[in-house]
């Protein structure tokens, strides 16, 4: 049986291999993609901590990633539809000066998931970049992440550059470890997810 406390020890230690190779067994097992991404996560909370500790530095941080990132590929065609007309499409990115991008990947994933189209805008986008592709795209949601404390302020520019553009009926969705509800209400936003389940509970409400 899939070893899932040896993911996270794994992804831990940054090693890309054995997180890749246990996560298509546990895969294979039939393992719900869910109790897959938390043991991921856990081990991600686990690096955070270690870094706020000073045991670790950005380095160790980034091939922890990198690790994430590539088991975590492994789950996409799970959790996609394929060949589905979608019945949105969702813009979305990471806010400018922040490059922290697995959470935006993981609620990327699950829109998709749902049945959204999602236009992936990757990391450190200026505000405008979301008006603009919103727009080129038809997008009903922009969905914004922010890890950084120091970077979660430039969503009220998304919001604000949003608000005052063409761009009607949009729904501004906001997401990251710093962000909460009352943060998300304050600089007008239309809603906010703790995580990535949450994300597509979310947007599914606006399209009831
Ligand atoms: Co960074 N980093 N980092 N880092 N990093 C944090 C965020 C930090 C909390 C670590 C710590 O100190 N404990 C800290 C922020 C402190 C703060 O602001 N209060 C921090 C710092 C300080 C920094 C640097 C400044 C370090 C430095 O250079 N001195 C630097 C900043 C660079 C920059 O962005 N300009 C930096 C750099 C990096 C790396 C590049 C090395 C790497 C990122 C690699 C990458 O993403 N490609 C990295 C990492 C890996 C982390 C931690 C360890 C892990 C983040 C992660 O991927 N978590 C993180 C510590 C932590 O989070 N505990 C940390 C797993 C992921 C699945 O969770 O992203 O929270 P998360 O996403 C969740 C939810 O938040 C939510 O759903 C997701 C899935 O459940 N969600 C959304 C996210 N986006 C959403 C959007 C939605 C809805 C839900 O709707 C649109």
């Amino acid at each position: 049986m899939a070893d899932l406390q040896a993911l996270s020890t794994a992804i831990e230690a940054g090693d890309r291999t054995t997180a890749v190779r246990i996560t298509g067994e546990a895969i294979g097992e039939g393992v719900s993609p869910q109790t897959i991404l938390d043991s991921m996560t856990a081990a991600m909370a686990m690096v955070g901590a270690r870094f706020s500790a000073n045991e670790i530095f950005v380095p160790e941080m980034l091939i922890s990633a990198r690790a994430m990132k590539e088991a975590a590929a492994l789950l996409e065609p799970i959790l996609v539809k394929a060949g589905i007309r979608p019945e949105a499409t969702a813009v979305i990115g990471t806010v400018q000066g922040d490059l922290h991008d697995i959470g935006k990947n993981l609620v990327a994933m699950m829109w998709r998931g749902a049945n959204i189209e999602v236009i992936d805008l990757g990391t450190n986008v200026p505000a405008q970049r979301f008006v603009d592709a919103a727009r080129e795209h038809g997008a009903s949601i922009i969905g914004i992440s922010a890890l950084l404390t120091t970077t979660m302020v430039g969503m009220k520019d998304v919001v604000t550059a949003v608000r005052a553009s063409d761009l009607r009926d949009v729904k501004i969705v906001l997401g990251g470890a710093p962000v909460t509800a009352e943060f998300a209400a304050q600089i007008g936003a239309d809603g906010h997810a703790t995580n990535a389940a949450a994300a597509v509970d979310l947007v599914e409400g606006f399209r009831v």
